[in-house]
């Protein structure tokens, strides 16, 4: 249960405000198990699972391809165990993930001549997010279908989520269900209202592509 609605907004809004302050906690959320609180921008987000669920990839790509979940369980599987950050404040420590990591997926339909970036949308409808390609490329950007060591659960954006380890959780985008190779990067939701579009844990953003 999400149980957010209304509340979904205002932790948007709050969100918002505090675009230049960072890591002051919000207020007034209720806790979700492990330390984690449910983000959502929209209220209600209808769950898909085994029978509905689809990953379409495409844009710049030289094979496109929808993917359900057990052609996603047919590719490479990638374990790791890391932090969790929000930018707000709030952050769980060795969390285990698990899912496809992302170069495996571009692998699988090939990257086209002119691809710079990769958007990433939300079955949520709303919610979008970015990488460059370079940071696409890392071992440790994941499409989640595991989350503390189970299925992720459809509040925690189940049952595939993106997991980007090295930066902030708006990158970690819930309800994944579409992601296009594109010729630049197409700024996200948080980032188009002001959140930085690198958004590294722990440097100064803006900079920094390096793998670790
Ligand atoms: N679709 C969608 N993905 C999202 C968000 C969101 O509101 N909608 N919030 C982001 C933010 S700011 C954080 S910190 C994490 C929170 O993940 P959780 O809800 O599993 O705790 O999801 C990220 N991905
Ligand atoms: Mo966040």
């Amino acid at each position: 249960m999400l149980g957010l609605g209304a509340a979904g907004v205002a932790v948007g809004a709050g969100l918002q405000s505090q675009v230049n302050r960072a890591l002051a906690p919000i207020g007034g959320i209720i806790p979700a198990a492990g330390g984690f609180r449910y983000y959502s921008v929209v209220g209600d987000v209808p769950p898909r699972g085994e029978r509905d669920y689809r990953l379409t990839v495409g844009g710049l790509a030289e094979r496109p391809r929808t993917f359900t979940l057990a052609d996603l369980r047919a590719l490479p599987q990638t374990r790791l165990t890391r932090d969790f950050q929000c930018v707000t404040g709030w952050r769980v420590e060795d969390v285990a993930w698990a899912g496809v990591a992302l170069p495996d997926l571009l692998d699988a339909v090939g990257v086209a001549d002119g691809a710079t970036a990769v958007r990433f949308r939300s079955f949520d409808g709303e919610y979008t997010e970015s990488l460059t390609l370079s940071q696409a490329r890392r071992r440790d950007v994941l499409v989640a279908t595991e989350m503390l060591g189970k299925p992720v659960t459809h509040d925690h954006g189940g049952p595939v989520r993106l997991y980007v380890a090295p930066m902030y959780g708006y990158k970690s985008l819930k309800w994944l269900g579409g992601i296009e190779l594109t010729r630049r990067v197409v700024p996200g939701y948080w980032e188009r209202r002001g959140y930085d579009v690198d958004a590294w844990v722990g440097r100064s953003n803006g900079r920094s592509d390096e793998a670790t």
